[in-house]
């Protein structure tokens, strides 16, 4: 019931962006030229992350002037983002104007499952420019233009999945969202930490398989405060829908926070 008044009350606004600038530091670029070797790869790797800053200020600019929220959702494959935002959208429709990019390498399988929710879907599938594990700048400036952005307040991005490479990629958003599902293990938080460093908030997702599983959730949650301490943790399931209203009220009161802070 809350989440109603909040609806009516509250609007989605992008702030200054300063908190989710995400300079490419040496070790960052370092992390991608790992795969190949020598020093001029290593510079290549800079580059293109140089290139994707420049891109997501860009974005954040054009984002922040049409008044729009964006939240990028990262996690491994598989992890549950498009049925936790499948849920979600059910949720918050019509009350937020939201809409989706969803990327993935290939298929438009998550966007027919994102569109029965009503809301404008745009699928990138990155194996037509490379096969890119993640998405970057560059790409969303693209997808926006599939969708009527003075008609949206929320915009979510389903980023491919992948634990490791889209936490390296700034594309403009105003906060990034890790999901992490009770089957990965305790230990990702500490394997993937650039991932939990990253983002704001963790959903811990699946926790209707607890009864099945040798899952150490303490555990779990330990890891992920090592990583980032005091990340906020959401423990749901995006199939039952158990633990929605904690997350469900941090996305609104998060936009909330962001129209103080822009005001
Ligand atoms: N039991 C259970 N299954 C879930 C839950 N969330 C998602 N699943 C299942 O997990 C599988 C993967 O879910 P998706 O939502 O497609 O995961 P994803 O992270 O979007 O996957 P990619 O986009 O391929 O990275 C599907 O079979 C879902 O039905 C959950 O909370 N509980
Ligand atoms: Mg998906
Ligand atoms: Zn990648």
């Amino acid at each position: 019931m809350f989440l109603d008044q909040l609806f009516k009350t509250r609007k989605y606004y992008h702030h200054d962006g300063s908190r989710h600038s995400h300079p490419h530091t040496a070790g960052d670029g370092m992390d991608i030229a790992t795969r190949k070797s020598g020093t001029r790869e290593i510079k290549v790797v800079r580059r293109v992350l140089d290139v994707n800053e420049k891109m997501a200020e860009q974005n954040r600019k054009m984002f922040t002037e049409k008044g729009i929220f964006v939240l990028n959702v990262m996690s491994s494959p598989g992890s549950g983002k498009t049925t936790t935002l499948e849920k979600t959208l059910v949720r918050i429709t019509p009350q937020i104007k939201s809409a989706v990019i969803v990327g993935d390498i290939c298929t438009t399988n998550d966007a027919d499952r994102l569109a029965v929710s009503g809301v404008p879907v745009v699928q990138i599938n990155t194996d037509e420019f490379g096969g890119d594990c993640h998405l970057a700048a560059h790409v969303i400036e693209k997808a926006v233009g599939g969708l009527d952005l003075d008609d949206i307040d929320l915009l979510i991005v389903e980023n491919v999945g992948n634990l490791v490479c889209p936490a390296e990629f700034d594309i403009g958003e105003d906060a990034r969202v890790v999901v992490l599902s009770v089957t990965e293990g305790e230990d990702k938080p500490v394997k993937y930490p650039l991932m939990f460093r990253e983002c704001e908030v963790a959903l811990l997702n699946k926790v209707d398989l607890l009864p099945y599983l040798d899952y150490d959730k303490d555990q779990a949650v330990d890891f992920i405060h090592q990583v980032h301490p005091d990340m906020p943790i959401f423990e749901i399931s995006a199939k039952t829908e158990e633990g929605f209203e904690p997350w469900l009220e941090w996305l609104v009161s998060s936009g909330y926070a962001d129209f103080r802070n822009f005001s």
